[in-house]
Protein backbone atom coordinates (compact mmCIF):
# COMPACT_ATOMS: atom_id res chain seq x y z
CA UNK A 1 0.00 0.00 0.00
CA UNK A 2 1.79 3.20 -0.79
CA UNK A 3 2.20 5.95 1.68
CA UNK A 4 -0.99 7.56 1.40
CA UNK A 5 -0.55 11.39 0.83
CA UNK A 6 -0.72 13.97 3.67
CA UNK A 7 -4.20 14.79 4.11
CA UNK A 8 -5.36 17.97 5.99
CA UNK A 9 -9.34 18.41 6.59
CA UNK A 10 -10.64 21.18 4.43
CA UNK A 11 -8.12 23.73 4.77
CA UNK A 12 -8.89 27.27 3.86
CA UNK A 13 -7.49 27.05 0.09
CA UNK A 14 -9.08 23.55 -0.73
CA UNK A 15 -11.87 22.69 -2.75
CA UNK A 16 -13.49 21.10 0.60
CA UNK A 17 -13.76 23.99 1.80
CA UNK A 18 -14.93 26.31 -0.87
CA UNK A 19 -17.70 23.48 -1.10
CA UNK A 20 -18.02 23.33 2.18
CA UNK A 21 -18.36 26.87 2.36
CA UNK A 22 -21.44 27.03 -0.17
CA UNK A 23 -23.39 24.29 1.17
CA UNK A 24 -23.30 26.24 4.92
CA UNK A 25 -25.31 28.78 2.72
CA UNK A 26 -27.85 26.28 1.80
CA UNK A 27 -28.12 24.13 4.31
CA UNK A 28 -27.91 24.33 8.10
CA UNK A 29 -24.27 24.05 9.34
CA UNK A 30 -23.90 22.92 5.74
CA UNK A 31 -24.52 19.06 7.03
CA UNK A 32 -27.55 17.08 6.68
CA UNK A 33 -26.89 15.71 9.63
CA UNK A 34 -25.38 17.60 12.47
CA UNK A 35 -22.26 15.38 13.36
CA UNK A 36 -21.05 15.43 10.38
CA UNK A 37 -20.45 19.15 10.77
CA UNK A 38 -17.05 18.11 12.49
CA UNK A 39 -17.72 20.82 15.17
CA UNK A 40 -15.33 19.42 17.56
CA UNK A 41 -12.80 19.48 15.07
CA UNK A 42 -12.84 23.16 13.76
CA UNK A 43 -16.09 22.59 11.64
CA UNK A 44 -13.91 21.91 8.30
CA UNK A 45 -14.79 18.37 7.50
CA UNK A 46 -13.58 17.29 4.10
CA UNK A 47 -16.23 17.49 1.54
CA UNK A 48 -16.35 13.21 -0.32
CA UNK A 49 -16.07 12.85 -3.35
CA UNK A 50 -16.33 8.87 -3.75
CA UNK A 51 -15.41 5.81 -1.83
CA UNK A 52 -13.44 2.89 -2.44
CA UNK A 53 -13.22 -0.34 -0.89
CA UNK A 54 -12.13 0.66 3.06
CA UNK A 55 -11.48 4.11 1.78
CA UNK A 56 -13.16 7.59 0.85
CA UNK A 57 -11.71 10.19 -0.80
CA UNK A 58 -12.92 14.12 -0.77
CA UNK A 59 -12.92 16.42 -3.76
CA UNK A 60 -8.86 17.59 -3.51
CA UNK A 61 -8.35 14.08 -4.71
CA UNK A 62 -7.09 12.95 -0.79
CA UNK A 63 -7.37 9.05 0.46
CA UNK A 64 -8.28 8.62 3.99
CA UNK A 65 -8.58 5.07 5.15
CA UNK A 66 -12.48 4.76 6.65
CA UNK A 67 -13.24 3.55 9.89
CA UNK A 68 -16.61 5.27 9.95
CA UNK A 69 -18.62 3.48 7.03
CA UNK A 70 -21.12 5.92 6.86
CA UNK A 71 -21.43 5.59 10.42
CA UNK A 72 -21.78 1.47 10.28
CA UNK A 73 -24.19 0.36 7.56
CA UNK A 74 -20.51 -0.09 5.45
CA UNK A 75 -19.60 -3.57 6.50
CA UNK A 76 -17.71 -4.35 3.59
CA UNK A 77 -16.65 -1.34 2.50
CA UNK A 78 -17.74 1.40 0.21
CA UNK A 79 -19.01 0.33 -3.08
CA UNK A 80 -18.74 -3.19 -2.93
CA UNK A 81 -19.38 -4.52 -6.72
CA UNK A 82 -21.95 -7.09 -4.89
CA UNK A 83 -23.89 -4.54 -3.17
CA UNK A 84 -24.00 -2.10 -6.61
CA UNK A 85 -25.00 -4.61 -8.85
CA UNK A 86 -27.67 -5.79 -6.82
CA UNK A 87 -28.88 -2.10 -6.81
CA UNK A 88 -28.49 -1.58 -10.27
CA UNK A 89 -30.32 -4.72 -11.05
CA UNK A 90 -33.28 -3.90 -9.19
CA UNK A 91 -33.24 -0.40 -10.26
CA UNK A 92 -33.86 -1.14 -13.90
CA UNK A 93 -37.19 -2.48 -12.58
CA UNK A 94 -37.71 0.67 -11.38
CA UNK A 95 -37.42 2.03 -8.17
CA UNK A 96 -40.24 1.89 -5.82
CA UNK A 97 -44.22 0.59 -6.04
CA UNK A 98 -46.25 1.31 -2.56
CA UNK A 99 -46.98 -2.27 -2.83
CA UNK A 100 -45.92 -5.70 -1.75
CA UNK A 101 -42.69 -7.49 -3.50
CA UNK A 102 -41.13 -10.73 -2.61
CA UNK A 103 -37.77 -9.47 -1.75
CA UNK A 104 -39.66 -8.10 1.05
CA UNK A 105 -40.23 -11.35 2.17
CA UNK A 106 -37.16 -12.49 1.75
CA UNK A 107 -35.32 -10.25 3.66
CA UNK A 108 -38.22 -10.41 6.36
CA UNK A 109 -37.07 -14.06 6.72
CA UNK A 110 -33.55 -13.74 6.64
CA UNK A 111 -34.21 -11.03 9.51
CA UNK A 112 -36.44 -14.03 11.60
CA UNK A 113 -34.06 -16.68 10.94
CA UNK A 114 -30.94 -14.51 12.21
CA UNK A 115 -32.88 -13.35 15.19
CA UNK A 116 -34.30 -15.56 17.46
CA UNK A 117 -36.64 -13.38 19.32
CA UNK A 118 -37.52 -12.13 16.05
CA UNK A 119 -40.99 -13.77 15.00
CA UNK A 120 -42.29 -10.95 12.64
CA UNK A 121 -40.50 -7.55 11.33
CA UNK A 122 -41.66 -4.29 10.28
CA UNK A 123 -39.47 -2.66 7.19
CA UNK A 124 -38.66 1.60 8.14
CA UNK A 125 -36.46 4.01 6.43
CA UNK A 126 -34.46 4.67 9.45
CA UNK A 127 -33.63 4.35 13.14
CA UNK A 128 -34.94 6.67 14.42
CA UNK A 129 -38.09 4.90 12.86
CA UNK A 130 -37.82 1.91 14.31
CA UNK A 131 -37.33 2.88 17.63
CA UNK A 132 -40.13 5.35 17.42
CA UNK A 133 -42.49 2.72 16.16
CA UNK A 134 -41.22 -0.07 18.41
CA UNK A 135 -41.83 2.41 21.68
CA UNK A 136 -45.27 3.38 20.27
CA UNK A 137 -46.20 -0.69 20.04
CA UNK A 138 -44.30 -1.15 23.27
CA UNK A 139 -47.33 1.31 25.08
CA UNK A 140 -50.19 -0.39 22.60
CA UNK A 141 -49.12 -3.83 24.20
CA UNK A 142 -48.77 -2.49 27.42
CA UNK A 143 -51.42 -0.09 27.72
CA UNK A 144 -48.32 1.99 29.82
CA UNK A 145 -46.83 5.03 29.22
CA UNK A 146 -43.69 5.66 31.10
CA UNK A 147 -40.41 4.14 29.09
CA UNK A 148 -36.45 4.37 30.64
CA UNK A 149 -33.69 4.94 29.12
CA UNK A 150 -30.07 5.36 29.76
CA UNK A 151 -27.91 8.26 29.78
CA UNK A 152 -25.46 8.48 26.65
CA UNK A 153 -27.70 6.29 24.85
CA UNK A 154 -29.20 7.81 21.58
CA UNK A 155 -31.95 6.07 20.22
CA UNK A 156 -32.81 8.51 17.04
CA UNK A 157 -34.30 12.30 17.16
CA UNK A 158 -37.93 11.13 18.07
CA UNK A 159 -38.81 13.94 20.72
CA UNK A 160 -39.37 11.52 23.60
CA UNK A 161 -36.45 10.09 22.87
CA UNK A 162 -34.08 13.28 22.70
CA UNK A 163 -33.37 13.05 26.32
CA UNK A 164 -30.01 12.72 28.14
CA UNK A 165 -29.27 11.36 24.87
CA UNK A 166 -26.01 10.22 23.11
CA UNK A 167 -24.23 10.95 19.75
CA UNK A 168 -24.45 14.22 18.12
CA UNK A 169 -26.49 15.41 21.51
CA UNK A 170 -23.71 14.69 23.48
CA UNK A 171 -21.34 16.02 21.68
CA UNK A 172 -23.07 19.45 21.71
CA UNK A 173 -23.51 18.90 25.33
CA UNK A 174 -27.03 19.57 25.57
CA UNK A 175 -28.65 16.27 25.59
CA UNK A 176 -32.01 17.70 25.95
CA UNK A 177 -32.86 19.29 22.50
CA UNK A 178 -34.55 22.54 22.49
CA UNK A 179 -38.00 22.17 20.87
CA UNK A 180 -39.02 18.93 22.58
CA UNK A 181 -41.89 20.32 25.30
CA UNK A 182 -41.52 18.91 28.86
CA UNK A 183 -44.70 17.20 28.35
CA UNK A 184 -42.80 14.59 26.04
CA UNK A 185 -40.13 14.17 27.88
CA UNK A 186 -41.79 13.72 31.05
CA UNK A 187 -42.52 10.18 30.04
CA UNK A 188 -38.98 9.18 29.42
CA UNK A 189 -37.18 8.16 32.71
CA UNK A 190 -33.07 7.87 32.67
CA UNK A 191 -31.04 5.59 34.37
CA UNK A 192 -27.13 5.38 33.75
CA UNK A 193 -26.05 2.45 31.77
CA UNK A 194 -24.39 -0.67 33.44
CA UNK A 195 -26.14 0.07 36.39
CA UNK A 196 -29.10 -2.48 37.07
CA UNK A 197 -29.84 -1.19 40.79
CA UNK A 198 -30.65 1.80 39.28
CA UNK A 199 -33.11 0.20 36.92
CA UNK A 200 -34.36 -1.94 39.16
CA UNK A 201 -35.33 0.80 41.70
CA UNK A 202 -37.03 3.43 39.25
CA UNK A 203 -38.71 0.35 37.91
CA UNK A 204 -39.88 -0.26 41.59
CA UNK A 205 -40.82 3.38 41.93
CA UNK A 206 -43.16 3.59 38.63
CA UNK A 207 -44.20 -0.68 39.02
CA UNK A 208 -46.50 -0.95 36.63
CA UNK A 209 -46.41 2.01 34.74
CA UNK A 210 -43.39 1.27 32.66
CA UNK A 211 -43.89 0.16 28.97
CA UNK A 212 -40.18 -0.20 28.02
CA UNK A 213 -37.08 -0.26 28.59
CA UNK A 214 -34.71 0.64 25.88
CA UNK A 215 -31.13 0.10 25.57
CA UNK A 216 -27.79 -0.25 22.91
CA UNK A 217 -27.27 -3.93 24.18
CA UNK A 218 -23.41 -2.48 23.14
CA UNK A 219 -23.48 1.24 23.40
CA UNK A 220 -21.68 3.41 20.87
CA UNK A 221 -23.44 6.79 20.74
CA UNK A 222 -21.45 7.64 24.14
CA UNK A 223 -18.07 6.89 22.68
CA UNK A 224 -17.66 2.66 22.39
CA UNK A 225 -19.15 1.35 26.14
CA UNK A 226 -19.49 -2.35 26.40
CA UNK A 227 -21.93 -3.62 28.81
CA UNK A 228 -20.82 -5.25 31.90
CA UNK A 229 -21.05 -9.03 32.76
CA UNK A 230 -24.70 -9.71 33.52
CA UNK A 231 -25.85 -6.59 33.19
CA UNK A 232 -28.17 -7.02 30.18
CA UNK A 233 -29.27 -10.21 31.27
CA UNK A 234 -30.27 -8.99 34.60
CA UNK A 235 -32.09 -6.21 32.32
CA UNK A 236 -33.97 -9.16 31.11
CA UNK A 237 -35.09 -10.74 34.03
CA UNK A 238 -36.11 -6.73 35.37
CA UNK A 239 -38.77 -6.37 32.57
CA UNK A 240 -39.97 -9.88 33.07
CA UNK A 241 -40.60 -9.56 37.16
CA UNK A 242 -42.26 -6.10 36.09
CA UNK A 243 -44.13 -6.20 33.21
CA UNK A 244 -42.84 -4.45 30.65
CA UNK A 245 -41.05 -5.29 27.45
CA UNK A 246 -37.20 -5.05 26.74
CA UNK A 247 -36.14 -3.77 23.46
CA UNK A 248 -32.66 -3.75 22.32
CA UNK A 249 -32.06 -0.88 20.09
CA UNK A 250 -29.71 -3.00 17.45
CA UNK A 251 -29.47 -0.30 15.05
CA UNK A 252 -26.18 0.24 15.37
CA UNK A 253 -24.53 -3.86 16.51
CA UNK A 254 -27.09 -5.75 14.45
CA UNK A 255 -25.29 -7.73 12.10
CA UNK A 256 -22.04 -5.78 13.52
CA UNK A 257 -21.35 -7.74 16.70
CA UNK A 258 -22.99 -10.85 15.45
CA UNK A 259 -24.38 -12.30 13.21
CA UNK A 260 -28.05 -11.03 13.88
CA UNK A 261 -27.15 -9.18 16.81
CA UNK A 262 -25.84 -8.79 20.08
CA UNK A 263 -28.71 -10.36 21.19
CA UNK A 264 -27.13 -14.24 19.69
CA UNK A 265 -23.85 -13.16 21.16
CA UNK A 266 -25.00 -12.18 24.89
CA UNK A 267 -27.71 -15.12 24.94
CA UNK A 268 -30.39 -12.44 25.78
CA UNK A 269 -33.85 -12.46 24.01
CA UNK A 270 -35.34 -9.10 24.02
CA UNK A 271 -39.06 -8.39 23.06
CA UNK A 272 -38.50 -6.18 20.35
CA UNK A 273 -35.48 -5.19 18.19
CA UNK A 274 -34.84 -2.05 15.74
CA UNK A 275 -32.37 -2.81 13.49
CA UNK A 276 -30.78 -0.60 10.75
CA UNK A 277 -27.52 0.62 9.06
CA UNK A 278 -25.80 -2.55 7.94
CA UNK A 279 -29.21 -4.33 7.06
CA UNK A 280 -30.10 -1.27 3.97
CA UNK A 281 -26.25 -2.02 2.95
CA UNK A 282 -26.02 2.24 3.30
CA UNK A 283 -29.39 2.92 1.34
CA UNK A 284 -32.31 3.87 3.65
CA UNK A 285 -33.72 0.74 5.58
CA UNK A 286 -34.61 0.06 9.21
CA UNK A 287 -36.69 -2.32 10.82
CA UNK A 288 -38.20 -3.29 13.84
CA UNK A 289 -39.92 -6.92 15.01
CA UNK A 290 -40.66 -9.29 18.04
CA UNK A 291 -42.92 -11.99 19.09
CA UNK A 292 -46.15 -12.54 16.55
CA UNK A 293 -47.77 -12.06 19.97
CA UNK A 294 -46.59 -8.35 20.06
CA UNK A 295 -46.49 -7.57 16.23
CA UNK A 296 -49.68 -8.47 15.40
CA UNK A 297 -50.89 -5.24 17.38
CA UNK A 298 -49.92 -3.52 14.13
CA UNK A 299 -51.53 -2.13 11.91
CA UNK A 300 -53.46 -3.11 9.27
CA UNK A 301 -53.97 -5.75 11.77
CA UNK A 302 -54.08 -4.27 15.42
CA UNK A 303 -54.63 -0.69 16.74
CA UNK A 304 -51.22 0.30 16.24
CA UNK A 305 -50.50 2.44 13.86
CA UNK A 306 -47.07 2.46 11.50
CA UNK A 307 -46.96 3.67 8.20
CA UNK A 308 -44.24 4.93 5.47
CA UNK A 309 -43.87 5.49 2.30
CA UNK A 310 -40.71 3.81 0.65
CA UNK A 311 -40.36 1.72 4.07
CA UNK A 312 -39.23 -1.66 2.44
CA UNK A 313 -38.30 -0.31 -0.74
CA UNK A 314 -36.57 -2.53 -3.92
CA UNK A 315 -33.04 -0.63 -4.09
CA UNK A 316 -32.85 -0.81 0.56
CA UNK A 317 -33.52 -4.05 0.54
CA UNK A 318 -31.32 -5.11 -2.98
CA UNK A 319 -28.47 -3.70 -0.72
CA UNK A 320 -29.22 -4.77 2.29
CA UNK A 321 -29.91 -8.52 1.11
CA UNK A 322 -26.49 -8.10 -0.49
CA UNK A 323 -24.63 -6.79 2.37
CA UNK A 324 -26.27 -9.29 4.73
CA UNK A 325 -25.10 -12.60 2.35
CA UNK A 326 -21.76 -11.03 2.24
CA UNK A 327 -21.87 -11.68 6.08
CA UNK A 328 -23.36 -14.82 6.52
CA UNK A 329 -20.19 -16.88 5.81
CA UNK A 330 -19.20 -19.73 8.83
CA UNK A 331 -17.03 -17.77 11.56
CA UNK A 332 -17.52 -13.89 9.52
CA UNK A 333 -17.32 -11.97 12.59
CA UNK A 334 -14.71 -13.83 14.42
CA UNK A 335 -12.38 -13.91 11.83
CA UNK A 336 -13.31 -10.08 11.48
CA UNK A 337 -12.96 -9.27 15.18
CA UNK A 338 -9.22 -11.40 15.16
CA UNK A 339 -8.27 -8.83 12.70
CA UNK A 340 -9.63 -5.45 14.25
CA UNK A 341 -8.14 -6.59 17.59
CA UNK A 342 -4.54 -6.35 15.29
CA UNK A 343 -5.51 -2.66 14.92
CA UNK A 344 -6.70 -2.30 18.27
CA UNK A 345 -3.92 -3.88 19.99
CA UNK A 346 -1.26 -2.16 17.93
CA UNK A 347 -2.95 0.95 18.73
CA UNK A 348 -2.76 0.67 22.90
CA UNK A 349 1.13 -0.21 22.47
CA UNK A 350 1.66 2.73 20.75
CA UNK A 351 -0.67 4.78 23.51
CA UNK A 352 1.65 2.94 25.91
CA UNK A 353 4.88 3.63 24.61
CA UNK A 354 4.36 7.46 24.44
CA UNK A 355 2.57 7.30 27.97
CA UNK A 356 -1.15 8.21 27.11
CA UNK A 357 -4.00 6.75 28.95
CA UNK A 358 -5.68 4.97 26.40
CA UNK A 359 -8.40 2.65 26.61
CA UNK A 360 -9.93 0.36 23.68
CA UNK A 361 -12.84 -1.92 23.07
CA UNK A 362 -13.50 -4.56 20.16
CA UNK A 363 -16.95 -6.04 19.55
CA UNK A 364 -17.17 -7.93 16.32
CA UNK A 365 -16.62 -5.37 13.51
CA UNK A 366 -17.11 -2.62 16.03
CA UNK A 367 -14.56 -0.60 18.36
CA UNK A 368 -13.84 2.20 19.90
CA UNK A 369 -11.87 4.32 22.81
CA UNK A 370 -11.67 6.67 25.25
CA UNK A 371 -8.49 9.23 26.46
CA UNK A 372 -8.95 8.14 30.18
CA UNK A 373 -7.40 5.93 32.87
CA UNK A 374 -9.39 3.79 33.28
CA UNK A 375 -12.42 1.46 31.34
CA UNK A 376 -15.81 3.70 30.72
CA UNK A 377 -18.83 2.44 31.84
CA UNK A 378 -21.50 5.27 31.54
CA UNK A 379 -21.97 8.38 29.82
CA UNK A 380 -20.45 9.80 32.95
CA UNK A 381 -16.95 8.30 32.78
CA UNK A 382 -17.28 8.82 29.28
CA UNK A 383 -17.30 12.70 29.40
CA UNK A 384 -14.87 12.48 31.60
CA UNK A 385 -12.53 11.29 29.27
CA UNK A 386 -9.50 13.87 28.15
CA UNK A 387 -10.96 15.39 25.25
CA UNK A 388 -7.93 17.84 24.53
CA UNK A 389 -6.00 14.47 23.97
CA UNK A 390 -8.58 12.86 21.61
CA UNK A 391 -8.19 16.05 19.92
CA UNK A 392 -4.56 16.55 19.97
CA UNK A 393 -4.40 12.72 18.08
CA UNK A 394 -7.64 13.13 15.56
CA UNK A 395 -5.97 16.16 14.27
CA UNK A 396 -2.56 13.95 13.32
CA UNK A 397 -4.98 10.83 12.04
CA UNK A 398 -6.54 12.92 10.23
CA UNK A 399 -3.96 14.88 8.32
CA UNK A 400 -2.38 11.28 8.07
CA UNK A 401 -5.69 9.98 6.43
CA UNK A 402 -7.12 8.31 8.68
CA UNK A 403 -10.96 8.82 9.02
CA UNK A 404 -12.20 8.51 12.45
CA UNK A 405 -15.48 9.80 14.11
CA UNK A 406 -15.15 13.50 14.48
CA UNK A 407 -16.64 13.41 17.95
CA UNK A 408 -15.87 11.31 21.57
CA UNK A 409 -19.41 10.42 21.42
CA UNK A 410 -19.12 7.62 18.91
CA UNK A 411 -18.01 4.43 18.15
CA UNK A 412 -15.63 3.10 15.20
CA UNK A 413 -16.07 0.98 12.72
CA UNK A 414 -14.25 -2.33 10.54
CA UNK A 415 -15.04 -3.18 7.28
CA UNK A 416 -14.28 -7.04 5.24
CA UNK A 417 -12.39 -5.12 2.72
CA UNK A 418 -9.90 -3.80 5.44
CA UNK A 419 -6.42 -5.32 4.63
CA UNK A 420 -3.13 -5.46 6.52
CA UNK A 421 -1.55 -2.77 4.92
CA UNK A 422 -4.51 -0.57 6.33
CA UNK A 423 -3.88 -1.52 9.75
CA UNK A 424 0.06 -1.06 9.06
CA UNK A 425 -0.94 2.89 7.84
CA UNK A 426 -3.07 3.95 10.54
CA UNK A 427 -0.75 2.43 13.22
CA UNK A 428 2.53 4.25 11.88
CA UNK A 429 -0.01 7.49 11.69
CA UNK A 430 -0.97 7.13 15.56
CA UNK A 431 2.79 6.70 16.14
CA UNK A 432 2.26 10.55 15.32
CA UNK A 433 -0.60 11.03 16.94
CA UNK A 434 0.20 9.42 20.18
CA UNK A 435 3.08 11.85 20.31
CA UNK A 436 0.94 14.65 19.93
CA UNK A 437 -1.32 13.82 22.18
CA UNK A 438 1.09 12.92 24.72
CA UNK A 439 2.05 16.67 24.87
CA UNK A 440 -1.11 17.89 26.11
P1 LIG B 1 -31.07 7.02 12.17
O1 LIG B 1 -32.42 7.67 12.39
O2 LIG B 1 -29.92 8.02 12.17
O3 LIG B 1 -31.06 6.10 10.94
O4 LIG B 1 -30.80 6.01 13.39
C1 LIG B 1 -30.87 6.53 14.70
C2 LIG B 1 -30.11 5.60 15.63
C3 LIG B 1 -30.84 4.76 16.45
N1 LIG B 1 -30.21 3.91 17.30
C4 LIG B 1 -28.86 3.85 17.35
C5 LIG B 1 -28.20 2.89 18.31
C6 LIG B 1 -28.07 4.68 16.51
O5 LIG B 1 -26.71 4.61 16.58
C7 LIG B 1 -28.70 5.57 15.64
C8 LIG B 1 -27.94 6.52 14.74
N2 LIG B 1 -26.53 6.56 14.93
C9 LIG B 1 -25.87 7.78 14.57
C10 LIG B 1 -24.37 7.62 14.85
N3 LIG B 1 -24.09 7.61 16.21
C11 LIG B 1 -26.11 8.16 13.15
C12 LIG B 1 -25.21 9.23 12.61
C13 LIG B 1 -25.90 10.56 12.51
O6 LIG B 1 -26.72 10.90 13.40
O7 LIG B 1 -25.58 11.28 11.53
Amino acid sequence: MPRLPRSQASSSGSRSHTLFKEAQRWIPGGVNSPVRGWSRLGGKPPVIQRGEGPCIIDVDGKHYIDYVLSWGPLLHGHAHPKVVRAVQDAAQHGLSFGAPTGAETTIAKLLCTALPSMEQVRMVNSGTEATMSALRLARAATGRDLIIKCEGCYHGHADHLLVAAGSGAATFGHPDSAGVPAAFAEKTLVVPYNDAAAMEAVLTRHHDQVAAIIIEPVAGNMGFVQPLDGYLQALRKLATTHGCLLIFDEVMTGFRTAWGGHQVRCRVRPDLTCLGKVIGGGLPAAAYGGKRSVMRLLAPQGPCYQAGTLSGNPLSVAAGLANLRLAAGKDFYARQERRLQRLVDGLCLRAQRHNVPFQAGVMGTMWGFFFAEAQVRDFTSAAAAHVERWKAFMEVMVARGIYLAPSPFEAAFWSSVHKKEHIDTTLMAADEAFAAAAQV
